[in-house]
């Protein structure tokens, strides 16, 4: 090992995150990593699908302190199963102690967990695979520019929707595919809810299985607002409802946060430059009405016993 990626290995976590690589200034979905990688810890082995978070690593270093391996968009949860096959055959043949077995964590961004790395996560989930999926969500293709992806809301104007409207599409619901799956846990988490993270790390890390956990991220050039705004705008998202913290668990869904009295969805979407279009010059009544009319209904479905 040389000197330097020996001190690297001693810096604290909090240093290595984010330091010396190319993530930009108020990244919600480094936010709510660094919250996530706080309690999972060393004994990790990360399957990054290409994405911004690629960036982490600059060969040779990374700034987790576990490994790190780095796959096509499609292929984490193939290469997690990769990671777990072969620590369970280490074990199996005793050439690694038990206290040294990892946690294999597919990471990637909304384009590959709801479009194109979809089918190889059906297909984890369907073997049973025992990894955790870390998805951060800035609801778009980031990395090469914010194009719409599956995930992209309604209205929200990306480098590939109309200039006038923003996107025409709805966004992908990944909680309910994966709940549609039966996995053993999944749940929704924002950066600037860390407690209720923690907890659903927590839980996540005690289970062993297909577990999804599914973050927030936003974005301040995909989004296009100011990066000290991050924590803000995730905390609106949560107090509008446009984002519902959750778990699925015991094959029942619950909601950790319910807001009481719920925002009107503009106060999120007012503070993103994404959504100027619906306000300016002119308001778009008929795109606002729908966007509230859809988180509406997902909360008096929620409701329903
Ligand atoms: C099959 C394939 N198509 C396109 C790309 C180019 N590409 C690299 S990263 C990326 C964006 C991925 O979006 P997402 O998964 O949401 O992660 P983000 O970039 O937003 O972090 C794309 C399209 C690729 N690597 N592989
Ligand atoms: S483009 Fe968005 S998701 Fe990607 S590193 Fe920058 S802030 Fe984070
Ligand atoms: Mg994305």
């Amino acid at each position: 090992m040389s000197e330097t990626i020996r001190r690297m290995k001693d810096l604290p976590t909090a240093k290595l995150l984010g330091a010396g690589t190319a993530m930009c200034a108020g990244c919600g979905g480094m936010l709510a990593l660094h919250e996530a990688y706080d309690l999972l810890g060393a004994r990790t082995a990360f399957v990054n699908a290409a994405s911004c978070m690629t960036l982490l690593a600059n060969y040779p270093f990374t700034p987790f302190r576990g490994s790190w391996l780095y796959t096509a968009m499609a292929s984490a949860p193939a290469g997690a199963q990769g990671v777990r096959d072969a620590l369970d055959i280490r074990l199996a043949r005793g050439q690694l102690p038990l206290e040294e077995d990892l946690t294999a964590v597919a990471l990637t961004g909304d384009g590959a967990a709801t479009g194109i790395g979809l089918q190889a996560t059906s297909g984890a989930i369907d073997r049973g695979l025992d990894f955790l999926y870390f998805c951060y969500d800035n609801e778009g293709y980031g990395n090469t520019g914010q194009q719409s992806s599956p995930a992209t809301p309604l209205g929200a104007r990306t480098a590939t929707s109309s200039r006038l409207h923003g996107h025409a599409g709805r966004k992908k619901d990944l909680f309910a595919i994966w709940v549609a799956h039966g996995p053993v846990y999944a749940a929704t988490v924002a950066g600037a809810d860390p407690l209720d993270l923690a907890k659903k790390i927590e839980k996540a890390r005690a289970l062993k299985g297909p577990r999804l956990i599914h973050a927030l991220a936003p974005c301040p050039p995909g989004w296009d607002f100011d990066p000290a705004e991050g924590v803000e705008i995730g905390r609106l998202a949560v107090k509008t409802g446009i984002w519902p913290l959750k778990e699925f668990a015991d094959g029942k869904i619950v909601h950790t946060h319910v807001p009481h009295p719920r925002l009107p969805v503009e106060e999120y979407l007012k503070r993103q430059g994404r959504f100027r279009h619906l306000f300016e010059p002119q308001r778009d009544e008929t795109t606002l009405a729908r966007i509230q009319a859809g988180v509406d209904a997902y909360w008096v479905q929620a409701a329903a016993p």
